[in-house]
């Protein structure tokens, strides 16, 4: 007998709502949930294979711990008290720093990795926190940090209203959207076209997504920065810089003038390979449109001008007045939101507070730099102590960071390390302890973050679709553990952990004058919450002092997760609306324009203009079929197209002497890899690409599929060292590498 169940698709960032066919507790079929109120229907093809990514029979089923140097399967009680014994001396030895912890992209998929990282680095009180976000979009984080205040404060482009789409280094149509949830984005930007609106698309590649623009500009990488600069110049050189209503709550926008000066089109044309002309054209589109947004992904962040590119992107659309406008690009307010504070002046956006051990980088938003977590093991330096634990907590950073060989080595050296992993894999394979969670059908879903990105203020949950295995423990409770066998509270009941949470967070609440539930009795608040589990009891809270809540009864239309649970196919809060200044937390209360530590970059991106590298540069690519490091063990999901291949233009090739199917070698300042050659037009000439998250060919792991066609490491060929300095963000585009034919090679060596 089958059913079906309703479940949000945690693999990747347009949250679907997906309808699962369920025989017994298999899941054996997967279609779009038509009447969701967000994604009405929408499905991928990964998103289609749910049932065979979940039903991986290499997912560990029971927790690893390392005895006599071997993983062997243990029980939880066991595995926690290795946790305990592993984590506590080195804390106790020397101090919280000396633990690490790294957080990957699926905490962003999980309920889990929403609610516990940040009680685990309170407890803890490590400045050892490295995180995806140093190898994605810090740089946007930081300008909006500097700009508005708030590093949470995101603009999103609002995609079903705009005239004008300039989209900057992001491929929707196969990544299908990151930092602006939108089920259906490839449907999306169609419906822009079909209502007369036009889509311009800034890329190396002529992707999908650029085939269907009006517009293909195939940048030279690493220079959107002088492009968006010279796009400002021109804006106000022509007088078509207009605020508009936004005026009143800026400040510097004379400054902005004067800082951008030297940045002419004809100035950057030579570096980014593209056109004076063109440039102007992009400035009067966008100023001319009715509405306008711009949105600048992966391409525009992964680069040494990472920040300054992102904080162009905003400045772009503030001066063409479409910043915080429906059409433009908006701040969404999620259900789980904080009550929204009066406007008014806030504390500002710090960077920099302390700075990693070794290479002294500055914090950005309380992370150093993933890029030197192996420096941060392997280094010993006069002052401060090196890692010597480590908490991995859904991260493989052996592949998504830079020099994955001397991480792997530095992670050996650990004297512990934890993974909170489903999988056996090339970084999990050092721990000492893998805890695995449970697959996502026997796990809750809400979008905590991406609910605070979309194109649309909804809100949906959905409970597990099958109950939880015999043996399994929920993620929320293994992260929940892990926070006390971390916080030398090994042992104690870890709803402790939830109602710490829930405790200290109505506590506070009570003293907000702008609460609902000012002046009431905290333990009074907490008797009232609902949930049959502290992290539904933790929702329910979130729910309930959010911007559409109850306000425990303050306001009784509002929402509390009762009432979300009696709209299974989710709650449509409206369409983005404007504003500001509410969102604004910077010490002026205003939007700032020029702030120090941008004006401060400026030289820098200056200094570009005289740039022009001659060798080849790399670039990365997505596939639909695949996500980051941890997919290619789907059957369902891997071959055709979705292979690891340098895709290298005809005229490179030809100049090179690489023939399309033959393997070249690939040289960069951190290593070498070996690749079949992919000759194609869809790349620029100048530019190879190789896609990430390869290289299942490490020994130690269960990847029974992936390491029969393991591809290799893209990040290998770097070494760490380029960096976005203001945000620490790894340089992942651009980077400078030499390719040959690997026959030529071996000839040239006898
Ligand atoms: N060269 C290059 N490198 C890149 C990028 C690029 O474009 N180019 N992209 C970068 C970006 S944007 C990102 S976000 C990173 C991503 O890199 P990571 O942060 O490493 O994320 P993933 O590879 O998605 O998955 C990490 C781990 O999560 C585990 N996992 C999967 N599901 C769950 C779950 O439900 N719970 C738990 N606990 N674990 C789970 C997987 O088994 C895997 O080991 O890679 C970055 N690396
Ligand atoms: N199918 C699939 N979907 C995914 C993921 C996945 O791995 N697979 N990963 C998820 C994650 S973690 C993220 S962060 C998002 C990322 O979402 P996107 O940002 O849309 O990711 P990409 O598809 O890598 O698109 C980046 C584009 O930037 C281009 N580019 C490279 N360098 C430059 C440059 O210097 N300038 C410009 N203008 N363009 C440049 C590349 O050619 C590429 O087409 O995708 C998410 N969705
Ligand atoms: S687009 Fe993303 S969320 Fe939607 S079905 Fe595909 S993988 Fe899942
Ligand atoms: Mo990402």
């Amino acid at each position: 007998m089958s059913r079906t169940a309703l479940r949000i698709c945690p693999l990747c960032e347009a949250t679907c709502g997906l309808t699962l066919t369920i025989e017994g507790t298999e899941v054996t079929g997967a279609r779009g949930d038509r009447d969701d109120v967000f994604s009405k229907g929408f499905i991928c093809p990964k998103g289609a294979a749910f049932g065979a990514v979940d039903a991986d029979p290499d997912r560990l089923r029971t927790p690893l711990v390392r005895r006599d140097g071997v993983l062997r399967e243990a029980t939880w009680e066991e595995a926690f008290d290795a946790v305990a014994a592993g984590l506590r001396p080195v804390v106790e030895r020397d101090g919280p720093n000396a633990v690490g912890v790294v957080l990957g992209n699926p905490n962003v998929h999980t309920m889990a990795g929403a609610l516990y990282p940040p009680v685990l680095i309170a407890g803890l009180r490590t400045r050892s926190l490295f995180t995806a976000s140093t190898v994605d979009q810090m740089p946007k984080h930081v300008s909006s940090g500097l700009l508005y205040g708030d590093a949470n404060a995101i603009p999103v482009p609002d995609l079903d209203r705009t005239d004008h789409l300039l989209l900057i280094g992001a491929n929707p149509l196969e990544s299908n959207g990151s930092l602006c949830t939108a089920p259906d984005f490839p449907g999306r930007l169609k419906a822009l076209k079909a209502r007369g609106g036009t889509l311009t698309v800034v890329d190396p590649r002529r992707t999908r997504t650029a085939r269907l623009a009006d517009r293909h500009i195939a940048v030279r990488p690493g220079t959107d920065a002088l492009l968006l600069a010279a796009v400002a110049h021109t804006l106000f050189e022509e007088d078509l810089a207009d605020p508009g209503d936004l005026t009143p709550h800026l400040q510097g926008l004379d400054e902005l003038r004067d800082a951008l000066r030297d940045f002419t089109p004809e100035a950057v044309a030579p570096a980014c390979d593209v056109d004076a002309g063109t440039i102007r054209t992009l400035a009067r589109e966008l100023a001319a449109a009715p509405t306008a947004a711009v949105y600048g992904r992966i391409g525009s962040c992964t680069v040494p001008h990472g920040t300054l590119a992102s904080w162009l992107v905003d400045v772009c659309t503030i001066l063409t007045g479409n910043l915080d406008r429906p059409g433009g690009a908006l701040f969404p307010q999620a259900a789980t939101d904080r009550t929204p504070r009066p406007a008014g002046p806030g504390h500002g956006f710090a960077l920099g507070r302390w700075r990693s051990r070794v290479s002294g980088h500055p914090e950005a938003k309380g992370e150093l730099p993933l890029s030197a977590l192996a420096e941060e093991i392997d280094t010993p330096t006069d002052e401060g102590t090196p890692v010597r634990a480590l908490i991995a907590v859904a991260a493989n950073p052996v592949l998504s960071a830079p020099d994955g060989d001397r991480l792997d080595k530095a992670l050996d050296s650990l004297e512990f390390m934890v993974s909170v992993d489903p999988y056996l894999n090339e970084t999990s394979r050092h721990a000492h302890v893998v805890l695995p969670p449970p697959p996502p059908s026997q796990s809750p879903h809400h979008d905590f973050a991406f609910n605070t990105l979309a194109v649309r203020n909804q809100v949906r949950y959905t409970r597990p679709a099958v109950p939880l295995e015999p043996g399994r423990m929920a993620e929320t409770e293994i992260m929940a553990r892990l926070v006390l066998a971390a916080t030398g509270l090994h042992g104690t009941d870890p709803s402790a952990v939830d109602d710490m949470v829930i405790g200290q967070t109505l506590g506070k609440t009570v003293t907000e004058p702008h609460s609902p539930v000012h002046g009431r009795d905290p333990q009074e608040l907490a008797a009232q919450l609902t949930g049959v589990s502290g992290p539904e009891r933790r929702l329910d809270m979130m729910l309930r002092l959010g911007p559409y809540g109850d306000g425990f009864g303050a306001r009784p239309d509002g929402l509390t997760l009762d009432r979300l649970l009696a709209h299974p196919h989710g709650i449509d809060l409206g369409p983005l609306a404007s504003r500001l200044p509410q969102p604004l937390k910077t010490v002026s209360g205003k939007v700032e324009l020029l702030p120090e530590p941008i004006a401060g970059d400026l030289p820098r991106l200056r200094a570009a203009l005289r740039e022009r590298p001659d060798g080849l540069v790399l670039v990365g690519r997505r596939h639909l079929r695949s996500n980051n490091s941890w997919m290619h063990n789907v059957p369902a999901l891997t071959g055709g197209s979705n292979r690891c291949t340098l895709h290298i233009h005809p005229d490179d090739a030809g100049r090179l002497g690489v023939r399309d199917g033959a393997p070249v070698r690939l040289k960069g300042a951190g290593g070498e890899v070996t690749a079949p050659a992919e000759v194609t037009d869809a790349v620029r000439p100048g530019v190879v690409s190789l896609p990430h998250g390869w290289g299942h060919d490490r020994p130690g792991t269960r990847l029974g599929h992936a390491s029969g066609n393991p591809g290799v490491n893209v990040n290998q060929l770097l070494d760490g060292r380029a960096l976005d300095p203001l945000s620490g963000n790894a340089v992942l585009n651009g980077v400078p590498v030499e390719v040959s034919p690997v026959a030529e090679t071996i000839s040239a060596l006898t």
